[in-house]
């Protein structure tokens, strides 16, 4: 409950610039707006069929998927939302194929904001947790932020990074680079309450989440590995494994940012010519940086996902992230091939 002691968002933000100087007062606006825009989108999402914003859109998004109407509404909700602070030279956005430019009568700053506006859409209209992801670059020198290339940076290039996972709770996690942290909205009051600070993945797990359909187009050290957890106390691992898939990564993430676990969407058969099946940019780094912040790990099998040197604004990757020791246990299959 927001009591005498409750720390609020606004106030973490300002007392870690007090305390850190890692939040100047254009990222600490540019997060609140963003936090401000996730509680409108979880007003919209909890409406459900009483709000008239479920079901397709009608139209199709640069990856060729129909829209949902939470997608374009979402997506529009950050749009307005981030025009007008000056904190800002452009936003890209999985639902658009090209970077939206700062309206000419608004001042532009010097970040540029990605971002999945509703991940998980495939679970709207079915009532299971969705959420919002983000992540923030600099605005390369002599860029303005409206090309591709401007966001076409590593992950290691990122100033923050966060998610706003819609389900039970309203809850957003958030790193600056300096540990990851969680606030939990506060309906009555309307503000994100600090109830997670410095949040640690434990470096080991029992769960595994992997969507076991693709089994069949798995590459040898994925389903070496699978093999292994499925084996349980009998097989090689010595201990039973549990596995978990809800089909939102953020709701698959949060889990494992909260109890550990690894999460796995690595390439196989079906996607090798994509190059893997979530993207780079607003799925994969925002995520990585978030994990790793937590201690755990973030790979492609093959390498730090934050050190993939990016080629296209809608890139996909494949995802390896969690409990640090099940992490780099995968990766180093993945070397002895
Ligand atoms: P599949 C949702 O569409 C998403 O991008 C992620 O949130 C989720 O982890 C994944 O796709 C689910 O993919 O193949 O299980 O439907």
């Amino acid at each position: 409950m927001n009591g005498p002691n409750s720390v609020s968002l606004t106030r973490f933000l300002i007392e870690e610039q007090r305390a850190k100087g890692k939040i100047g007062a254009d990222l600490r606006l540019l997060i609140e707006v963003v936090a401000r825009a996730c509680k409108t989108i979880s007003i919209a999402v909890g409406k459900g069929a009483l709000g008239g914003v479920l079901g397709e859109a009608g139209t199709g998004n640069v990856q060729g998927e129909a829209q949902k109407k939470l997608d374009v509404l979402s997506n529009d909700i950050l749009l307005e939302a981030n025009e007008w602070g000056g904190h800002l030279a452009g936003l890209a956005s999985e639902e658009m194929d090209h970077p939206h430019a700062i309206p000419h009568h608004f001042p532009k700053g010097g970040y540029l904001l990605v971002f999945d506006p509703l991940d998980g859409s495939s679970n709207i209209d079915v009532n299971v947790s969705i959420g919002t992801i983000f992540s923030v670059l600099r605005c390369p020198e002599g860029m303005t932020g409206t090309e591709d290339e401007a966001f076409q940076q590593p992950g290691t290039t990122q100033v923050a990074a966060g998610y706003c996972v819609y389900g039970p709770s309203t809850t957003l996690v958030l790193t600056v680079g300096d540990g990851t942290h969680a606030f939990t909205l506060d309906r009555e009051v309307g503000s994100f309450l600090l109830t997670g600070k410095n949040l640690q993945i434990p470096p080991d797990t029992k769960e595994f989440a992997i969507n076991m359909s693709n089994a069949r187009f798995w590459e040898a050290p994925v389903k070496r590995y699978i093999d292994e957890l499925v084996a349980g106390k009998e097989g090689p691992r010595g201990k039973d494994f549990n596995m978990r898939w809800v089909g939102s990564m953020v709701a698959d993430v949060h889990r494992i940012v909260t109890r550990g676990g690894v999460f796995m969407y690595p390439i196989d058969a079906k996607t090798m010519d994509k190059g893997g099946r979530l993207r780079l940019l607003y799925e994969a780094n925002p995520m990585s940086f978030i994990v790793e912040q937590a201690g755990g790990a973030a790979t492609t099998g093959r390498q730090r996902i934050v050190e993939v040197k990016p080629s296209k604004l809608h890139q996909r990757v494949p995802v390896i992230l969690g409990s640090r020791n099940e992490v780099e246990r995968v990766t180093g299959y993945h070397r002895e091939g």
